[in-house]
C-alpha cells in the first residue's frame, strides 16, 4: 500500500471515529432528554406512568454496537437507549407508548397495552406469519415482573445452539446464520435477588449458550441498597465461582464502570465476540450507572439517598462524564473531536428536537381521539334536539367538551349519560348514538382485547378433527401410541425438540419418549436440571426463534414453579405485543389420580385461571394427547397438555395415521349418550364417570358421559347445552378442590351456554375435598370423588326429581 493511501486511510478512519463518538453522544443527550420530558409530562397528568433509563445510556450505546440482525435483547425497562441505538425506537414512538397510544403503527411495541419502557420489536407480519428475523434486530417483548425476563433469555441463546448443531435446520436462514447469534440480557442490580435471576445463570452455565448478561448496577432496587440484596453487595464477586477456567463451562464474567466510554466499548466487544463464536455465556456487570430522576415518577429518592450520594450520583452522570471524556481526548495525531461548549450546544439543539417529537406524538395521539369525538359529538347534539330532556343533556355534552385532555372513557360515560336521559324516547339520532357506540366498542375490543390468542390462519383452533384409522383391534399400552406418534414427529419435523427432567436418556419416567434420544440425539431430546421456571423459559425464548419445543413439567404439581412465567410471559405474549411475536410452546406434563399431598395432580381451576392466553387440553388417554400433540403443532399458540397419570399403562388401540390423527381443541365429545342426566368431566375422572355411568344404568339410570378434552378454549361451539335441551339435569364432575374447574366449567354451560334455562333440577358439582389428597389408595379414596361418589350424587339427583321411582 503507497503511504499516500495509508494516510488517506488513517485520516478517514479518525474521522469515522469522531463522527460515532459524536453521534454516540447525540444518542446519549436524546434518550436522556427523553427520560426528563417524559417525567414531565406524567407529572403533568399526559402519561400515566413513567420508568425511564436516565443514567444508563452510556453501557448501551456500548451493548448496542455489537448487536447484529438476528440477535436477540431480553432486558427490562431501561433499555431505551439501546433500543434507539439498534434503530428500533424512536423518540415519537417512546412518547405514544408514554400516552398509551392504541395505533401500532405509532407504538410497534404493544399498541398502547403496556406501560411506556416496556419494549419489542415486530416480529410477525400482519397474517401472523414470520418476518425474516435475521433482516431485522430482534427484542423479545418486556415484561414486569423482575427478573421475568431471564428465563425465556436462556432460550432464545439455547436456539442459536440448537440452530448451530442441528444439520437438518441448516436452511432454516430466516431465524439463523449458522446459529451465530447472540441474546443479550439486562437486569438491575436489585432484581439479580430472584430465584428467576440464579436459575437461569446455572442453567446457562451448564448449557454453555451464547447469552450476554448485563447488569446495570445503580446500587438501587427502588429505595433498597444492595446491601440488603447481594452477598457482599456485589454481584460479580457473587458470581466469581461460575467463571469460566480454562477445562470447566461456565462464565466470562466483566466489571466495568456505567460512565467509561473506552472501556465500554472494550468489554461489550471482548464479551460478545468472545460468546458469539464460542458459545460461551458472559456476565458483564456494569457498575457506577446512577438513576439522576430517581427509580419512577411514583415517588422522589431524595427521601431515601444521603445527601452525598446524590452529589455522587451527579458527579458520575454518564452524560457529563461522556461530555467531559469527548473534550478531553485527543488522537495520536493531536487533533481533537469538540470542545465542552460545542457539546452543550449539541445537547441545546437535540433538547429542542425532542421536544418537537414530543409534541408531534401527542398531537397524534388526541388526533386519533378527536377522530372519535367527532363521529360522537354530533350525535349527542342532535339527540339533545330531539329529546324532552334537552337541558340535561345539553349539560352532559357541555361537561364532556370542558373535560381537560379527555380520553375514550370520557365519551362512552357522556354518551351513555345521553342516552340514559332518552329513556321511553325514540326517533332517528338515538338509533345512530347506539349503533355507533356498538361499532366503537367493537373497535375498543380490536385496541385493548384482541390477540390473547392466535388469530392468524394457522391458530390450532381452526384446526379440523382428523379421527385415528386402525387396521386391526391389537392393543398396546398407552405410551406406545405416544411414544411412536413422537416419534414420527421427530422423524418428520426437525424444528421440534423436547427437554425436562428424564426426559433425555431415559425417555421420561413414564417412558413415553423411550428410545428417542438414541435416535434423533441430544440436541433434540434432552435431559435438564431439576428447574421448571427455566424449562418453560427454554420453551419461550427457543419458540420466539422459530423452533417447536414442548417443554415437558414431569408432574402436574410442580408445574407451579413455572406458572409464574407462564403466566406473565407465555400467556402474554401474542397479547402484549398485539400480535408482534408468537411463542407457540408446548408445555407437556402429567397429573390426575395422584396420591399424596404433594402428588395431587389436579389444581386445574388454579391453572386455567392464570393461563389464559394458553391452550389446556386434558385428554382421558393416550390417543387423545398424541392428536393433541399433532393438532398444536400444526398450529401457532401455546399450549399446555396434561397427559393421564394412570394411562400410560392402560390399553388403547394403536392406530396407524400417526401423526395425522388430530383431536380438535374446544370441541367436547359425547362419549356415551344417555337421556336422564349429563354428566360433564374431562381427564382421568371422565374414566371413572364411565364406571359410574355403567352401574347407574342398571339401576334404571340412563347418563349422557361428555369428555370437555379442552378447558381452554371450551366447547366454542356451545354443544353442552344441547345435552341439557334432553336431560334437564347436569353434574359436572373433576377432581380440584370446590369451586374450581367444576365452578368454571358451571359458569360456562349454565350463564354463558344459557343452559339454566333448560334445568329442571338444581345443577351439581362433585370435587375433591378442599384438601390435598391423603397417601395412599384410601387417602385418595376418601379425599377425590370415586366411583361410588359419582353414582351417589347422579341417583341423589334423580330422588329427588322422583323419590317413587329411585327410593333409598
Ligand atoms: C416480582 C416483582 N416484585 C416487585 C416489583 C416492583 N419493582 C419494580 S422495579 C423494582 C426495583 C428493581 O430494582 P433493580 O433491579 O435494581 O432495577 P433498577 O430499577 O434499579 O434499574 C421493584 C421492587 C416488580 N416489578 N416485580
Ligand atoms: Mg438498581
Amino acid at each position: 500500500m503507497s503511504n499516500e493511501k495509508a494516510e488517506v486511510l488513517e485520516t478517514t478512519s479518525v474521522e469515522d471515529i469522531k463522527n460515532e463518538i459524536l453521534s454516540d453522544f447525540q444518542l446519549v443527550c436524546r434518550s436522556r432528554e427523553v427520560s426528563l420530558l417524559g417525567r414531565k409530562e406524567v407529572l403533568t397528568g399526559k402519561a400515566k406512568f413513567g420508568i425511564f433509563g436516565d443514567g444508563k445510556e452510556l453501557a448501551q450505546i456500548a451493548m448496542a454496537k455489537q448487536f447484529r440482525n438476528g440477535d436477540f435483547r431480553s432486558g427490562y425497562y431501561r433499555d431505551q437507549t439501546f433500543m434507539m441505538a439498534i434503530g428500533s425506537l424512536t423518540v415519537k414512538e417512546y412518547f405514544a407508548a408514554l400516552y398509551a397510544h392504541t395505533d401500532v403503527e405509532k407504538e410497534p411495541a404493544s399498541g398502547g397495552r403496556q406501560m411506556g419502557g416496556h419494549y419489542a420489536t415486530r416480529n410477525l407480519n400482519e397474517d401472523g406469519t414470520w418476518k425474516n428475523l435475521m433482516e431485522q434486530k430482534n427484542s423479545s417483548a418486556d415484561i414486569s415482573p423482575t427478573a421475568g425476563q431471564m428465563p425465556r433469555l436462556l432460550g432464545l441463546a439455547q436456539a442459536s445452539k440448537v440452530y448451530r448443531n442441528n444439520s437438518d435446520l441448516a436452511d432454516w436462514t430466516n431465524f439463523t446464520n449458522g446459529g451465530n447469534e447472540v441474546a443479550f440480557g439486562t437486569i438491575g442490580d436489585a432484581s439479580t435477588s430472584e430465584g428467576l435471576f440464579w436459575e437461569t445463570i446455572n442453567a446457562a452455565g451448564v448449557l454453555q449458550v451464547p447469552m450476554v448478561m448485563s447488569v446495570w448496577d445503580d446500587g438501587w432496587g427502588i429505595s433498597v441498597p444492595k446491601k440488603y440484596q447481594t452477598t457482599k453487595g456485589n454481584i460479580s464477586d457473587a458470581l466469581a465461582g461460575f467463571a469460566k477456567d480454562e477445562d470447566s463451562n461456565g462464565y466470562k464474567i466483566f466489571k466495568v464502570k456505567g460512565w467509561d466510554y473506552p472501556s465500554l466499548i472494550k468489554t461489550y466487544e471482548d464479551a460478545v465476540e468472545y460468546t458469539r463464536e464460542n458459545h460461551v455465556p458472559s456476565l458483564i456487570h456494569v457498575e457506577e450507572v446512577t438513576q439522576p430522576q430517581g427509580h419512577s415518577t411514583s415517588g422522589s429518592h431524595e427521601r431515601y439517598k444521603t445527601p452525598e450520594q446524590l452529589e455522587w450520583a451527579k458527579e458520575y452522570d454518564c452524560v457529563n462524564q461522556f461530555k467531559k471524556w469527548i473534550a478531553n481526548h485527543k488522537f495520536p495525531d493531536g487533533s481533537t473531536i469538540a470542545t465542552l461548549e460545542e457539546l452543550e450546544e449539541t445537547h441545546k439543539a437535540i433538547k429542542k428536537e425532542v421536544r418537537a417529537e414530543q409534541k408531534a406524538a401527542w398531537a397524534e395521539f388526541t388526533k386519533d381521539l378527536k377522530d372519535d369525538f367527532n363521529r360522537v359529538m354530533p350525535l349527542m347534539e342532535q339527540i339533545a334536539d330531539g329529546s324532552k330532556n334537552k337541558v340535561f343533556i345539553e349539560k352532559a355534552v357541555a361537561d364532556f367538551k370542558a373535560t381537560l385532555d379527555p380520553i375514550r372513557k370520557d365519551m362512552f360515560s357522556a354518551a351513555k349519560k345521553v342516552l340514559r336521559l332518552t329513556r321511553g324516547e325514540d326517533f332517528p339520532a338515538k338509533t345512530a348514538l347506539q349503533n355507533l357506540l356498538a361499532q366503537l366498542q367493537e373497535e375498543m375490543y380490536d385496541k385493548y382485547s384482541s390477540y390473547l390468542y392466535s388469530e392468524s390462519a394457522m391458530s390450532p383452533v381452526k384446526i379440523d378433527e382428523v379421527a385415528p384409522s386402525y387396521d386391526d383391534e391389537e392393543l398396546v399400552d398407552g405410551r406406545i401410541i405416544l411414544r411412536e406418534n413422537f416419534k414420527h414427529i421427530f422423524e418428520n419435523r426437525p424444528e421440534v425438540l423436547s427437554f425436562g427432567e428424564d426426559t433425555g436418556k431415559i425417555g421420561g419416567v413414564n417412558q413415553s419418549m423411550e428410545g428417542m434420544q438414541e435416535q434423533f440425539g441430544e440436541l433434540r431430546v434432552s435431559d435438564t436440571g431439576i428447574r421448571e421456571a427455566t424449562i418453560v423459559g427454554q420453551g419461550i425464548g427457543m419458540a420466539l426463534r422459530g423452533l417447536r419445543p414442548i417443554a415437558e413439567i414431569q408432574y402436574l404439581d410442580y408445574l407451579l414453579y413455572c406458572l409464574q412465567i407462564m403466566s406473565d410471559d407465555l400467556a402474554t405474549i401474542q397479547y402484549r405485543t398485539k400480535g408482534g411475536q408468537k411463542a407457540p410452546l408446548i408445555i407437556r406434563t402429567r397429573g390426575h389420580r395422584l396420591e399424596g399431598v404433594w402428588h395431587a395432580g389436579s389444581p386445574m381451576g388454579g391453572i386455567i385461571n392464570l393461563v389464559k392466553g394458553i391452550h389446556v387440553c386434558v385428554p382421558r388417554n393416550m390417543t387423545k394427547a398424541a392428536g393433541f400433540y399433532n393438532t398444536l403443532l400444526e398450529g401457532d399458540d401455546p399450549a399446555l397438555v396434561i397427559e393421564c397419570l394412570n394411562g400410560y399403562r392402560s390399553k388403547e388401540k394403536m392406530p396407524t395415521n400417526l401423526g395425522e390423527f388430530k383431536t380438535p381443541l374446544g370441541i367436547p365429545e359425547v362419549v356415551e349418550e344417555g337421556e336422564d342426566v349429563t354428566i360433564v368431566s374431562y381427564g382421568s375422572t371422565f374414566n371413572l364417570c364411565v364406571q359410574a355411568a355403567k352401574e347407574l344404568r342398571e339401576v334404571g339410570i340412563s347418563v349422557e358421559l361428555i369428555d370437555v378434552q379442552t378447558l381452554i378454549p371450551f366447547d366454542i361451539n356451545h354443544s353442552i347445552v344441547e345435552s341439557l335441551k334432553k336431560t334437564n339435569r347436569v353434574l359436572f364432575v373433576d377432581e380440584d378442590v370446590e369451586g374450581g374447574a367444576t365452578g368454571y366449567m358451571m359458569q360456562q354451560v349454565l350463564q354463558k351456554q344459557g343452559g339454566y334455562y333448560y334445568l329442571d333440577s338444581a345443577p351439581k358439582t362433585l370435587t375433591s375435598k378442599d384438601h390435598r389428597p391423603a397417601y395412599g389408595s384410601d387417602g385418595d379414596y376418601f379425599s377425590k370423588p370415586n366411583v361410588e361418589d359419582i353414582f351417589d350424587a347422579v341417583y341423589e339427583i334423580m330422588h329427588e326429581f322422583s323419590p317413587e321411582d329411585f327410593p333409598y
